[in-house]
């Protein structure tokens, strides 16, 4: 049979390829705050170079198996009817260094840069200005402390740009996976072992960050954000977290303050000045720092905005909301949990 024919008769095949492949590649979703090529920091665009870098050579693999096969099954086959005997061609010793040769080079170009990134990625060494960042995560929620600062806070990562940065990560309870694509990088974080991420974020934005590693019931309600001030915000930012917490004015909001000094409560959460605890001895049994809760835009691992309704929702039923939440139902309802309410949202 004539190559014409040969293509022709095949020709509803390469159409329903053609348009799954074309398909597949317009489904790059517009609305993506998670996609892992959006690079914001130098270590995303390092990995994302390498990424790139292999991809490339995957391609020309790719691209050379392909027309190997479609050559193999359309030109150089035979078919019943066909005149003439199979070949008798047994070896050539060029072609089979080429395919030794060609795939070990392709290995060394990939290795190289692999290694070479991997160097990169984990310093042992840290500028003297660098901000460190304690994350520590629990089952499920990620708590952030700035040693150097004396800041406590949860949900909402504040980073400066441009300055170094170096992730310190702990786990309170079981193995979690510290993730957040735009930034680049995933680490383990793992019970008695302390992980770095170094960053240097270089876009002021909000990012989101998810755990990536199975942790129980609501592993995928143990999310958070990231927001990379400019340096004049994170100075604002540092400052306004290191002011004692909001006087309550309102008389809600001050009843509000008694009721949660009074109830469980201040058993597992901290407000400065008001109810507290040394982190260092008191691990797992705790919950979020709230003594700037009002100034965060969400709560509950960043699953729920911080909307006075949404507050309310929470302290009523935590477990409804979040299967598993490691925070008890309370029973507060009426002008108490309407006073505690604001009294917590004022706590800018
Ligand atoms: C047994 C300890 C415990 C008690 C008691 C407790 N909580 Fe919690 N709370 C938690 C834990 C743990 C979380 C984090 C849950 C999560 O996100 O998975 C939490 C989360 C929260 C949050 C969300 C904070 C954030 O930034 O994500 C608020 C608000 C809150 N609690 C308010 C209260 C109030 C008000 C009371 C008293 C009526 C209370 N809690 C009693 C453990 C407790
Ligand atoms: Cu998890």
């Amino acid at each position: 049979m004539r190559l014409a024919d040969r293509l022709k008769r095949n020709v509803p095949a390469l159409a329903i390829a053609t348009f799954a492949g074309g398909a597949l590649g317009a489904c790059q979703p517009y609305n993506a705050p998670m996609n892992t090529l959006s690079t914001q920091s130098d270590l995303a665009k390092w990995i994302t170079s390498l990424y790139m870098q292999v991809t490339i050579w995957d391609t020309i693999i790719m691209v050379i198996v392909l027309v190997a096969m479609v050559l193999a099954i359309f030109v150089f086959s035979s078919r019943e009817g066909d005149p003439g005997e199979p070949s008798e061609h047994e070896s050539d010793l060029m072609l089979e260094l080429a395919w030794t040769v060609g795939p070990a080079l392709i290995l060394v170009f990939i290795t190289v840069p692999t290694i070479r990134t991997i160097m990169k990625t984990q310093p042992t060494k840290w500028p003297a200005d660098t901000l460190t960042v304690e994350v520590r995560a629990h089952q499920w929620w990620w708590e952030f402390d700035y040693p150097g600062l004396k800041i406590q806070t949860a949900d909402e990562l504040h980073l400066p740009a441009n300055r170094v940065v170096d992730i310190k990560l702990y786990s309170e309870d079981i193995i979690h996976s510290f993730w957040v694509p735009a930034l680049g990088g995933k680490r383990d974080v793992i019970p008695g072992q302390i992980n770095h991420i170094t960053v240097v974020p270089q876009v002021p934005g909000e990012y989101y960050g998810q755990c990536a590693e199975f942790c129980g019931l609501s592993h995928a309600n143990m999310r958070f954000r990231v927001v990379v001030d400019t340096p004049e915000g994170f100075k604002q930012w540092t400052a306004a977290q290191l002011a004692p917490p909001v006087e309550p004015k309102q008389a809600a909001a001050a009843d509000g303050e008694k009721i949660f000094k009074n109830a469980p409560c201040a058993i597992c959460h901290q407000i400065r000045g008001i109810s507290g605890f040394s982190p260092q001895y008191s691990y797992g049994f705790r919950g979020p720092d709230l003594t700037h809760f009002g100034s965060r835009g969400t709560l509950a691992g960043s699953i729920l905005e911080n909307t006075p309704e949404n507050v309310a929702l929470w302290i009523q039923n935590p477990d409804k909301l979040k299967p598993g939440a490691q925070m008890p139902t309370l029973g507060l309802r009426g002008k108490d949990l309407q006073d505690l309410v604001a009294y917590l949202e004022s706590l800018k």
